[in-house]
């Protein structure tokens, strides 16, 4: 290897120093691990799943992890986040018992179970942090290997900043020499998303360090039943950079209980990543599990006695110190060592002391909030005892419970406000205030964030009409979003679009012709076809301050990635309570075609699967355009779907194309009609409009909506305003019955209340259950057609006048 990156002449004292520090902070770490556990097992917290083993790689990883670099983990980094001061004893221990407070448990505020790291990168407005003065942890998720897509765009985003300038820039990168550092179990490795990720990454050459903790166990079942070959390096072996080549990455091969050894690793796999843009696998082998999986079982049941003394052995902190203690050399002529026994022995009691005191501050702060809640509600309560001998009933029973959460309090509230109905005393008067107050804290410490609540809030963004004039041109669907992509590229340099076949040609439909030439592979580009790391791309991207348009070429292989857009993207913001954003937004086209895997329209699994991201289906290729208008001034993600049977349709486009918006959330009239209002989206829409005009001719006058944005849904309640006028609703689309046609009935019935307005049955129009087959027949037979829609909804006005329209 050539040289090395430029570091600071150091001192013996400097060394010693730090590697007593390290010690310390393994210590640190293991006690907080021994004493989680005890936590649980005596009922303190729910559940807990530790670092323990782990300890020594993780202190060498965090060597060479600087500011504005990014780590994508998993739950047994403990050590590593408080090497980079991304986590405290206090902070790791408030998280154990789900403390809500967003300062004592920053990473969560009390959201996810305990081993899943963050740094806020966001201020409380929403805006950004300067995030290369922090070491930055992207929020770590429980699906295993689900942090390894977005691990690559975090990775990517270095090689992007290294070629694109814009206003602002200076926060998320210097001159993209960040690099983005996973870690990843063992038996995760089996998962699609390790392959997917290495591959990708290999191909894009992107700066990106995987640390592979391999414990040889994931829960119970060993290695060996979990991959091809016991040793993932040797799998792997194909993936190795050759010389001369610009593909592939660098393989390294460390023990986990060898501190030097780690600590040179570490230090050259920074010098591929960061130096050179080449990623890098650090497979760390003989890594332990002092405590076995989690607080769920326990290891004696499926290892060993053999490898439980092994275990025992190879603990990476008694081995370090058994290092420190054997270490002798000779400087200036001296005997130099680092500690003795007795000097490790006292800091092991401090690290013992200095946790024990972290663990009982953060129990403390956290029945604080309780007996804070308690004190300020049960008086109330006890005021009602002389009104209802149930109340006291109930507060008996509250004070008899061996542990109370605010659910027991609230739980005792309720039960009196039920207990006491009908009196209007004024103590259950006040006890009803102070029990609503309250409740809307809770509901913010679990259900806020989920959408943005900045100004950057999609339905904050400005409405700018589209301008039509005598000199406005018709052209091809896909010119008009060709051409405001065009624009968008000019207008936002922080912009990028990937995708299958969105590069050289400009995607399938050539709805990206020419960009990229006009604005380079970098921003405009070709990727594998790789669904789940194309959307992580997108992910660690966002993350990182870049707008990325990850395109998925059709709505139907969007399966592919739906476990990403679930697990990570629509959680992230929520689950971080606002610490976090990923504003991507995913491209796709789909909808009415031919063909069982290119006409789907599985919209209701997105819908039910991606609560957290905006799901946008406009009719039209205008409407998309203004769509990607109005998300990239937003700080939220999205899914827009673009009609596939759209790209050769005329449209006309508005004179102020890249300019003009559409609202989130709003509906639109786009046939007026006093009769019954037929509610669709999509491909659909034409086909309803169709049917509208057919039914006009057999006396019936339809009023057809356009709902564009299934989430956020009419947030005027428009419908409901239609259906006071008309009377009946039908709500038809291409989706399976009890599918997103199900979800905008629940909507106008239920929470528009439009049940009142109706004078017959509400219903639905869907396909068939199965997919449809292929050609234009395949399609008439399985999704609505204009001859189902005519003949359904004229049935409805048959029933309520047979007279005036007889049976068909
Ligand atoms: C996708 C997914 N499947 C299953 C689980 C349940 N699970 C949690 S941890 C784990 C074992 C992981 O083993 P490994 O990757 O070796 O990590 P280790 O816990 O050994 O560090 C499993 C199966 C999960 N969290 N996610
Ligand atoms: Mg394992």
């Amino acid at each position: 290897m050539q040289d090395k990156i430029a570091t600071e002449k150091v001192s013996f004292e400097d060394i010693k120093r730090d590697v007593l520090h390290d010690y310390k902070l393994g210590r640190i770490s293991r006690e907080m691990s021994l004493l989680g556990r005890r936590e649980v097992l005596t009922g303190k917290a729910k559940f807990g799943i530790f670092g323990d083993g782990k300890e020594l790689p993780q202190l060498a990883m965090a060597k060479v992890f600087r500011e504005g670099d990014w780590r994508s983990g998993y739950y047994r980094d403990q050590t590593f986040a408080l090497a980079v001061d991304a986590l405290t004893v206090e902070s790791f221990y408030a998280q154990l018992y789900a403390d809500t407070s967003v300062e004592r448990e920053p990473a969560s505020a009390g959201r996810q179970m305990n081993g899943h790291y963050a740094t806020r990168t966001l201020n409380e407005d929403g805006s950004w942090k300067d995030l290369t003065q922090i070491k930055n942890i992207s929020s770590d998720i429980s699906p295993t290997a689900g942090q390894m897509p977005r691990l690559l765009g975090l990775a990517q985003a270095s090689k992007v900043f290294k070629e694109i300038q814009f206003e602002g820039a200076e926060k998320f990168s210097k001159g993209g020499r960040e690099v983005a550092f996973g870690t990843i179990g063992d038996a995760s490795t089996a998962e699609g998303h390790f392959w997917e990720t290495l591959n990708a990454a290999c191909a894009l050459q992107v700066p990106m360090i995987v640390s592979i903790w391999d414990d040889g166990y994931g829960i119970s079942v060993p290695t060996h039943n979990q991959r091809a070959k016991v040793d993932i390096a040797e799998m792997l072996s194909g993936f190795q950079r050759n010389e001369g080549e610009t593909q592939g990455c660098e393989i390294i091969q460390v023990k986990a209980w060898d501190y030097p050894a780690l600590l040179d690793a570490y230090s050259r796999a920074e010098y591929f990543a960061r130096e050179e843009s080449c990623p890098v696998v650090v497979h760390v082998i003989e890594v332990t599990q002092p405590q076995g999986h989690s607080t769920s079982g326990s290891h004696e049941r499926y290892k060993s006695e053999e490898r439980l003394s092994w275990e025992a052995e190879h603990d990476g902190l008694l081995k370090f110190r058994e290092w420190i203690l054997n270490y002798s050399a000779e400087l200036d002529g001296k005997e130099i060592s680092i500690a003795t026994a007795d000097e490790l022995d006292e800091i092991d009691r401090e690290a013992k002391k200095i946790v024990k005191d972290g663990q009982k501050k953060a129990w403390d702060s956290y029945q604080k909030t309780i007996t804070d809640l308690k004190n300020e509600l049960l008086p109330l309560v006890e005021a009602l005892a002389n009104e209802s001998t149930e109340v006291s009933g109930e507060i008996t029973k509250f004070k008899n419970l061996v542990t109370v959460a605010k659910k027991e309090v609230f739980h005792l509230v309720r039960k009196a406000l039920i207990h006491t109905r009908g009196k209007n005393s004024s103590a259950r008067e006040a006890l009803q205030k102070a029990y609503e107050r309250l409740f809307d804290i809770e509901k913010d410490n679990y259900s806020s964030h989920l959408y943005s609540q900045s100004q950057w809030k999609a339905t904050e963004v400005p409405v700018v009409e589209p301008i039509y004039s005598d000199s406005s041109e018709e052209m091809d669907g896909r010119m008009v979003i060709r051409n405001n992509f065009d624009k968008i590229f000019e207008k936002y340099p922080q912009t990028l679009v990937f995708g299958e076949d969105s590069g050289n040609i400009g995607d399938v439909n050539q709805g990206l012709e020419g960009m990229q030439e006009k604005y380079g592979a970098t921003r405009v580009a070709d990727t594998g076809i790789r669904e789940a790391t194309i959307l992580g791309q997108g992910i660690g991207m966002a993350m990182r301050g870049l707008r990325p348009i990850a395109e998925i070429q059709y709505l139907d292989y969007i399966l592919y990635c739906l476990q990403g857009m679930s697990d990570d993207l629509a959680t992230v913001h929520y689950r971080t309570k606002g610490g976090q954003k990923a504003p991507v937004i995913i491209r796709t086209r789909g909808h009415r075609l031919e063909g069982i895997w290119h006409s789907g329209s599985p919209m209701a699994g997105i819908l039910n699967l991606s609560k957290g991201i905006n799901i946008l289906v406009p009719r039209s290729l205008t409407k998309a355009a203004g769509f990607y208008n109005t998300m990239l001034q937003s700080d939220e993600p999205c899914v827009i779907v673009e009609c596939l049977n759209g790209y050769r349709l005329k449209e006309t486009q508005p004179d102020n194309i890249g300019e003009f918006t559409v609202p989130v959330g709003k509906i639109e009239i786009t046939k007026e009609g006093t009769d019954v209002t037929l509610v669709t989206y999509g491909s659909t829409w034409r086909i309803v409009t169709e049917a509208a005009k057919e039914l006009e001719t057999l006396g019936i006058s339809a009023e057809v909506i356009d709902v564009q944005s299934l989430i956020p849904f009419d947030l005027t309640n428009e419908i409901a305003e239609s259906v006071k006028k008309t009377n009946r609703l039908v709500v038809i689309d291409e989706d399976v019955e009890g599918g997103t046609s199900a979800f905008i009935m629940q909507q106008i019935i239920e929470k528009q209340k439009a049940f009142r307005y109706l004078d017959s049955d509400p219903i639905t129009i869907s396909a068939e259950n199965h997919r449809p087959p292929y050609a234009s027949d395949g399609d008439y037979f399985s999704k609505p057609s204009a001859d189902d829609i005519v003949e359904k909804v004229y049935a409805l006005f048959h029933e309520s006048n047979p007279v005036k329209f007889p049976k068909l």
